[in-house]
């Protein structure tokens, strides 16, 4: 039966996911060849497992209160969600390698028009049956779209910038066209799309292809009959949530498919930009035959500002090379050397492979081989044969050559050490902070309380010390933080001004030994390395304050408890809270004007008349193509970047807030009451110790 495909007027609605019963896959349950690629993750649920027994035994017997905390914290132990986000050229094969992945050859659409800007989220997991939608789809920002059609994106900008009058206006032209389009497709009423998203509770291919492939391209005069209906949204369509169930599965794992960085108006720069900054781990995908050609070099600009241990390198369609054996060395020292002469992340592990195999395992239909596409298949096997550890049946060992299952494990290596690490740290962290609020209760109780104690416990006085704790803690941190922003805005702006300088004065140089008729070039490297510098010393700087205000705010509930209870402040080690990651300051690589060599430099050149209009001229162009990208760093990574430190802290101090509250209410602050429900002291002390494992 065709899942139920809603309309607009359908609207809002929530429910279940339905696979798409129009391929026929089994829904809810991975291919058996995508379930061997969960045992990388072994270690990982292990360690999950393990914090989770310990929060069950905390709340073996305990209150409301403590269920509720420990409840809350194993609901953040298995909800996690690590993201991956595909990247590459138009064609490279991204969304074949996604759809590979997820074990469903076809549920997102390949060889898309490559005008649409969606990028695709497929969340896959245990969680997906929970989510409130099966896909979501969100349009643009009326900000974004305006960007786009009134000036025709960073290309129009660019076109503008070099003076480049026809071509700006021929930009312009085109996407008036586009924009007329999609007021035919979608009524004049289209604009009050924007800023909004649908929701929908099945998801289906028409759905997908609804809002994610323009079902023609825009400069065709007749579109075939039925396209219209086809792409009606994809125009204005900017993110694609779909909800992918896999309730036997571990963990959750979010892929996310993007369009590729090479588009005529560059919007899709900026959103691969976005995508990248969301998510912890980066999968570049090129092609076989054009690994890190000169095309790609926007591409490697993006990855330099990624750390190498969170970008995996997929060279895809090997089964296109005459000889993969012979050849994928080849390619990986090519590789190496280009991102090494380019600063880009020369570490990041290169997986081999071919997403064109890995559907034919999935399908588990090797008819579509000839001869010589078998001869390199099994070429290339033979190559392998010796490293491989087991037999393998045929679509097995297909499926293995296909790279697909190195990327997986690949993967989960990286979660483990990353996302998940961090994650099952921080809840350990947590548990131990409730076992001692816990212990806490237990050494309140009066019949526990010193003889020298005046037998009840003042917990009125203890949370007005926690009030002066936080006010001196988050006063102190809010002043670090303000200089960290404050040096990183002025070290920013002494970085730019000093290369804006240097760059004109280099011009300057060029023309008086040269004159005006010789081409000059000057490269931006410098710039993005002082940039990038600039970042890393604000984010140790922040990360640092935020620490140091952790430690106190622990060590100082720490004495809290001591003082009230009359113990030794280690009987009450309160761990501080884990600190939030810098997202990595990509859009330090966005493509400027000095980025293009060929006809756009040669353009903006060639239309500066006389010697004393160049440098103010190149001064200024410059000047504006690099300004927003300190504005970003400023606005969009360092500021978030202290916001989040400082909900951390403050969170972590309510929380203490309510164990406190709840010291009196678990039994035991007033005289007469009765043992503590909850778990005994031993247990308490035998949880802290196994948690403190996690807590690196
Ligand atoms: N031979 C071969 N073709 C592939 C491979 N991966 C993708 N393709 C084909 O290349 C075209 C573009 O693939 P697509 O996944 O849409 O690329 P994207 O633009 O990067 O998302 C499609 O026709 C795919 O079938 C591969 O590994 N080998
Ligand atoms: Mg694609």
């Amino acid at each position: 039966m065709l899942g139920n495909t809603a309309t607009l007027d359908d609207r809002p609605a929530t429910g279940r996911v339905e696979a798409f019963p129009s391929h026929g896959c089994e829904s809810a349950e991975a291919d058996p060849l995508v379930r061997m690629c969960l045992e990388g993750l072994s270690p990982v649920l292990a360690q999950r497992g393990e914090v989770s027994a310990v929060l069950e035994e905390l709340s073996a017997a305990a209150d409301g209160k403590t269920v509720e905390a420990a409840e809350r914290l194993r609901h953040s132990l298995f909800s996690l969600e690590p993201a991956v986000t595909f990247i590459g050229q138009v064609k490279a094969g991204k969304t074949s390698l996604v759809n590979a992945m997820i074990g469903e050859p076809g549920l997102l659409p390949a060889d898309v028009n490559p005008w649409t800007s969606v990028v695709t989220s497929l969340h896959m997991g245990p969680s997906a049956d929970a989510a409130p939608y099966a896909a979501r789809f969100t349009f643009f920002e009326p900000e974004d779209w305006d960007r786009l059609t009134r000036r025709g994106g960073r290309v129009g900008e660019l076109a503008g910038r070099s003076g480049a009058e026809e071509e700006a206006e021929k930009v312009r032209l085109q996407i008036e066209a586009m924009r007329d389009k999609t007021r035919r497709r979608l009524g004049r009423k289209f604009e009050l799309l924007l800023g909004t998203s649908h929701n929908y509770a099945t998801l289906t291919r028409e759905l997908v292809e609804r809002y994610v492939c323009l079902g023609d391209d825009f400069e065709e005069q007749s579109p075939l009959p039925g396209s219209e209906a086809q792409g009606r949204f994809a125009d204005i369509t900017k993110a694609a949530d779909l909800q992918i169930a896999r309730p036997g599965w571990p963990m959750n794992l979010c892929l996310r498919d993007t369009p590729g960085v090479n588009d005529t108006f560059m919007m899709r720069e900026q959103i691969t930009i976005g995508a990248i900054r969301d998510s912890r781990l980066c999968v570049v995908v090129l092609s076989a035959h054009q690994a890190l050609s000169t095309v790609d070099m926007a591409l490697i600009r993006l990855i330099s500002n990624v750390q190498s241990r969170e970008v995996v390198i997929f060279v895809n369609r090997i089964d296109e090379l005459a000889d993969p054996a012979g050849q994928i060395e080849e390619i990986r020292d090519s590789i190496r050397a280009t991102l090494e002469s380019h600063h880009g992340p020369k570490d990041a592990k290169i997986v081999f492979g071919s997403a064109h195999w890995a559907t034919l395992a999935l399908k588990g239909d090797l008819s579509a081989l000839d001869e010589d596409a078998s001869a390199v298949l099994l070429g290339y096997a033979e190559h392998v044969a010796d490293k491989m550890e087991r037999e393998l049946g045929a679509l097995e060992l297909i499926w293995w050559l296909s790279g697909v299952p190195e990327l997986y494990s690949t993967i989960w290596s990286r979660v483990t050490e990353g996302a998940a690490r961090e994650r099952i740290c921080s809840v350990a962290r947590d548990s131990m902070n409730l076992a001692v609020g816990l212990s806490a209760a237990i050494a309140a109780n009066p019949a526990h309380l010193a003889a020298a104690h005046d037998k009840s416990i003042d917990t009125r006085r203890m949370q007005l010390a926690l009030s002066e704790l936080e006010a001196r803690v988050l006063s102190k941190l809010d002043r670090d933080l303000a200089v960290a922003l404050e040096s990183a805005a002025q070290r920013l702006e002494r970085s730019h001004r000093s290369f804006l300088d240097r760059a004109t004065m280099a011009l300057v140089q060029h023309l008086d030994s040269y004159g005006e008729l010789a081409p000059w070039k000057y490269d931006p490297t410098g710039l993005r390395l002082l940039l990038r510098s600039g970042f890393q010393v604000f984010s140790r700087q922040v990360k640092d304050a935020g620490a140091l205000a952790a430690e106190q705010a622990a060590d100082g509930l720490s004495e809290i408890y001591a003082a009230a209870l009359q113990r030794p402040a280690s009987d009450f080690a309160i761990q501080p809270p884990t600190m939030p990651r810098v997202a990595p300051p990509v859009l330090i690589g966005q493509t400027i004007a000095l980025d293009l060599k060929g006809n756009w430099w040669r353009r903006w050149w060639s239309r500066r008349r006389g010697y004393k209009a160049f440098a103010p001229e190149f001064h200024a162009m410059i000047d504006a193509e690099t300004r927003p990208i300190l504005d970003g760093l400023l606005c969009g990574h360092c500021q978030p970047c202290i916001v989040e430190i400082q909900r951390v802290l403050k969170d972590f101090l309510d929380e203490q807030r309510a164990i406190l509250a709840t010291l009196e209410s678990r039994g035991s602050g007033r005289t007469g009451v009765p043992d503590q429900v909850g778990p005994a002291t031993e247990v308490l002390a035998d949880a802290v110790a196994r948690l403190g494992r996690f807590v690196a």
